[in-house]
């Protein structure tokens, strides 16, 4: 394979972060070894970040910080801009690179790098536009606003699924807004984030900005916790399982910083008697398959109307069928690996968890051994009942569990019952069910689509849900505001001074 995507992007086999300034010394102890689930060969070595640089890193970002906030917000925007730009000139390289090191296939990894081009584009916009209001005070001569201003280091905690857009709907944002970053990416796809590092380096040396605007460090989760438990840091956004967002929550919250949370997601697809087949076939399957079944927002229960579940059940299976499953930089195949052994065990043990709770494989899963790496396994279906134990949990792979309704309430019930409540979607062309569906009394989920599938969110609205994903919001609309601090201001510019609530104080 022609790996020439690993020099473009400055990822030589000595280069790993250290001359970007951002990992501080070569730390010949410890690394993180990227192992592509393509083909089971090692990438690169990443060096772990020890406290001793972390201080370093942190005493940067907030020398950075002290610059970069008195920055007008439209010259930070043009900055973004700029490196918004420089990924158009490395989308093939950086799309090969995500596709490679984490197993998502071509057209997704360059994907995701649009996706990284779009939230630049936003900022860009948005560095114009981060606006507070103007109230009315009850004092007369006097005004009263509200404005935003950065609050310092924002530290990302990102995942694996989607190695460098997430990372960028937060910093791109935050940056932007005056604050500067410490990244702590995935430590299984630790090359994504010294590549898209590089890219900053180059844009910030260009412009003759300070280090430490955006920051990398890379190990475990005791080198995210070296962020989570740090008080100079007063925002976490931190994507990944549940399980991780809850130790974040508990760390964060016990120094009263603030966290944003992008977490698991069960997200289920609603198919009504009047749904377009045509519509829930590509929505489910790209849903189900798509990376894998790797997406937050993957379609992982598909709750039918009695009346159309033969049909829906017999033309997935065939789709399923016609799935084309190997490396995913060659573009024939449609589903590429899971991203590493330890996820094929967890898939496995599911699908045993399936057959011991009664559930019935329509499509048989399991893993396929000739395709270049362990990490292969065929997408699978099983049909279900709707109190399944199984499908109320997040198994991040391509199992797919079908399960029958009779009444519309009863579907949205089912769809609400588990602890998730990242996206959902309703196939229907029934306007009172579509309009239902998104009522108060409808979908619990931060995302709620009709007629289209669950995955697949723009980078313009705000991105996140609720219940067990955490809550947070990011990406689009007005995400920005939790990377700011909001301050309100009253101006008496009287020559008295009225009490507010019509209190008097005469001495
Ligand atoms: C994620 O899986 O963490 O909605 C993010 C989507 C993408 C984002 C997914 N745009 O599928």
């Amino acid at each position: 394979m022609n790996k020439d995507f690993l020099h473009t992007l400055g990822l030589q086999d000595d280069n790993d972060g250290s001359s970007t300034g951002q990992t501080g010394m070569h730390n010949p102890d410890a690394h993180l070894v990227s192992r592509s689930p393509v083909d089971g060969s090692e990438i690169g070595r990443v060096s772990v970040t020890t406290p001793e640089q972390y201080e370093q890193i942190i005493a940067k970002a907030q020398e950075a910080f002290q610059y970069w906030r008195t920055v007008p917000a439209p010259q930070r925007g043009e900055i973004v801009r700029q490196y918004g730009d420089a990924l158009r000139a490395n989308k093939d390289a950086l799309g090969r690179l995500v596709s490679y090191e984490m197993g998502k296939s071509l057209q997704e990894g360059w994907g995701e790098v649009q996706e990284m081009i779009d939230i630049c584009d936003f900022a860009v916009g948005l560095s114009r536009q981060l606006y507070g209001l103007t109230m009315h005070s009850e004092r007369p001569l006097h005004r009263m606003y509200e404005q935003y201003h950065p609050l310092g280091i924002v530290g990302i905690i990102s995942a694996f699924n989607f190695p460098v857009a997430v990372w960028s709907w937060n910093a791109m944002i935050a940056i932007v807004c005056g604050d500067v970053t410490v990244w702590k990416p995935s430590e299984k796809t630790p090359l994504c984030g010294v590549a898209c590092q590089n890219i900053w380096a180059k844009v910030a040396k260009d412009n003759d900005l300070p280090e430490g605007i955006s920051s990398l460090i890379n190990g475990d989760y005791t080198v995210g916790e070296m962020m989570t438990k740090d008080e100079r840091v007063p925002l976490i956004s931190a994507t990944g399982s549940t399980r991780m967002g809850k130790i974040v929550a508990q760390t964060v919250a016990a120094r009263l910083g603030k966290t944003l949370l992008e977490l698991g997601g069960n997200n289920a697809i609603i198919i009504t008697p009047s749904a377009d087949m045509d519509l829930v076939l590509t929505g489910a399957l790209f849903g189900a398959v798509g990376t894998c079944g790797q997406r937050c927002t993957s379609t992982r229960r598909l709750i039918v109307h009695e009346s159309r579940y033969d049909e829906v059940r017999d033309k997935l299976a065939g789709a399923y069928d016609q799935l084309r499953i190997g490396d995913p930089l060659d573009q024939n195949n449609h589903v590429g690996p899971l991203i590493d052994t330890d996820a094929v065990d967890t898939y496995l043990k599911a699908i045993e968890g399936i057959k011991n709770e009664g559930g019935n494989l329509i499509v048989a899963g399991g893993r396929i051994d000739d395709l270049g790496s362990d990490c292969y396994v065929k997408p699978c279906i099983a049909e279900v009942e709707p109190d399944s134990e199984m499908a109320r949990k997040e198994t991040f792979a391509p199992i797919l569990y079908m399960m029958k309704y009779s009444d519309l309430q009863e579907a949205i019930d089912i769809q609400n019952s588990v602890p998730q409540g990242l996206s959902s979607a309703i196939m229907t062309t029934n306007m009172r069910e579509s309009e239902r569906f998104l009522s108060a009394a409808g979908s619990d989920c931060g995302i709620a689509n009709v007629n289209i599938g669950t995955s697949g969110a723009e980078i313009g609205g705000a991105f996140g849900g609720e219940k067990e994903t955490g809550g947070g919001r990011e990406s689009g609309s007005d995400s920005w505001k939790a990377y700011m601090r909001r301050q309100t201001n009253t101006i008496n510019y009287s020559t008295e001074l009225p009490l507010a609530q019509g209190i008097t104080f005469d001495l």
